[in-house]
């Protein structure tokens, strides 16, 4: 009996060592929510941001090194691609001509409407058929290789080869050489001068520009887009603002840094004549009393032909022009119009325009630009 009592308390004193067990054990188990308050963990464990931020993430400056721009002297025959007989009337015509192997009648009118259409413009297109004819056809068969010598000889006569073409870019008296570009509405004047003091910082000279055109401040953002490439400083005035006090200051600071060249852009806008002497003089005067203007470049787009020559000449009424700036050759352009344009303005093309890139734009030479046209010899 005692035995029995003995196994019984035994058993329950099992159990009871099993539950106490089974209950702590499944008491480690769960988690121990409530002594870690685990919940709105996010703001707490990120890193408070400081209120200032710090001096590591300063913006990047935002100066993008200054750009080498290409020597001029190696432009023209980098860029004769684009005056050659694929690119241009004028050549074709020409190249046809020394193609042909019989010139009769119908092949010289084919000639002299090809030079017409390329705005040669009639006197000189007639002088040139008539030394052509002259020279090549003899008993009606051409000879190509004379033809094109002959061809070459009677181009550099009507374009002039013994013409001074050089910019004028050096004051007296230690003062800045002042360049004043003109023209009508866009022909190219601003992009003229962005590439032009390009060519003139890869020959070394300190360049200053000035954004007369007020009409509208997109003008003055263009001329400082292009000067800032090339690390020249722009002077520019407030929108609507005096032109002529603008290209005052301009020179006037030109002078006080002793910079070599300052180059003023203008407005093209103009709608009278009157409108126009009266503000392009008043530039000039302005700028002729602190330092004389030594050079007048008046830009015309080449594809606008006889009506852009017409509208050209208005601005060579009212102002001294001293050199052409042949833009816009490239493309559709019709390279006869050098010849007109010369000799209706009576002043010398100097430079010309080839493209819409940085470096497109050339000092123009009469050999260089006769024989792109007539591809090599
Ligand atoms: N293809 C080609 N485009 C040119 C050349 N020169 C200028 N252009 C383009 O002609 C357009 C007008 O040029 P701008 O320099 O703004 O002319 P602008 O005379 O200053 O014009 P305004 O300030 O309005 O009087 C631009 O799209 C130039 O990129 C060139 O030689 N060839
Ligand atoms: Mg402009």
């Amino acid at each position: 009996m005692d035995i029995f009592w003995i196994i019984i308390a035994a058993i329950g004193l099992v159990l009871v060592v099993a539950a106490v067990t089974i209950v702590v054990g499944r008491r480690r188990a769960l988690p121990a929510a409530p002594t870690a308050p685990a919940l709105p963990a996010e703001p707490a464990t990120e890193a408070p941001e400081p209120a200032v931020a710090p001096e590591t993430e300063a913006p990047e400056p935002d100066v993008a090194p200054l750009e080498t721009p290409e020597p001029p002297s190696s432009r023209l025959s980098r860029l004769r691609r684009r005056l050659s007989a694929s690119n241009n009337p004028f050549a074709r015509g020409l190249l046809g001509l020394l193609a042909a192997d019989k010139l009769d009648a119908e092949a010289w009118e084919d000639l002299e409407a090809t030079l017409i259409t390329s705005d040669l413009g009639v006197g000189p297109t007639d002088e040139l058929i008539t030394a052509l004819r002259r020279e090549v056809s003899i008993d009606g068969v051409a000879d190509p290789a004379k033809a094109r010598e002959v061809l070459r000889a009677e181009l550099l006569k009507l374009i002039g080869t013994d013409t001074d073409r050089s910019l004028k870019v050096t004051g007296a008296d230690g003062k800045p050489g002042v360049i004043l570009v003109v023209g009508v509405n866009g022909t190219g004047k601003t992009t003229t001068i962005g590439k032009l003091s390009r060519v003139l910082v890869a020959e070394g000279h300190t360049v200053l520009l000035a954004a007369a055109d007020t009409f509208r401040a997109a003008a003055a953002d263009q001329l400082q887009t292009w000067g800032s490439r090339v690390g020249v400083r722009v002077i520019r005035g407030a929108e609507g603002g005096d032109p002529a006090s603008v290209a005052h200051d301009a020179v006037a600071a030109g002078i006080t840094e002793g910079v070599d060249v300052v180059v003023v852009d203008t407005a093209g806008r103009l709608h009278t004549k009157t409108g126009l002497m009266d503000e392009l003089g008043k530039i000039k005067r302005v700028i002729d009393r602190l330092a004389p203007v030594t050079e007048v470049l008046l830009v015309i787009d080449a594809t606008t032909g006889q009506n852009g020559l017409a509208q050209a000449r208005v601005f060579a009424e009212v102002v001294d022009v001293t050199g052409i700036v042949l833009s816009k050759l490239d493309g559709s352009a019709k390279g006869g119009i050098v010849v007109p344009v010369q000799r209706e303005l009576g002043v010398p093309v100097k430079l010309i325009g080839l493209g819409e890139g940085a470096d497109d734009l050339a000092p123009f030479e009469a050999e260089g630009f006769v024989d792109a046209l007539l591809g090599e010899s």
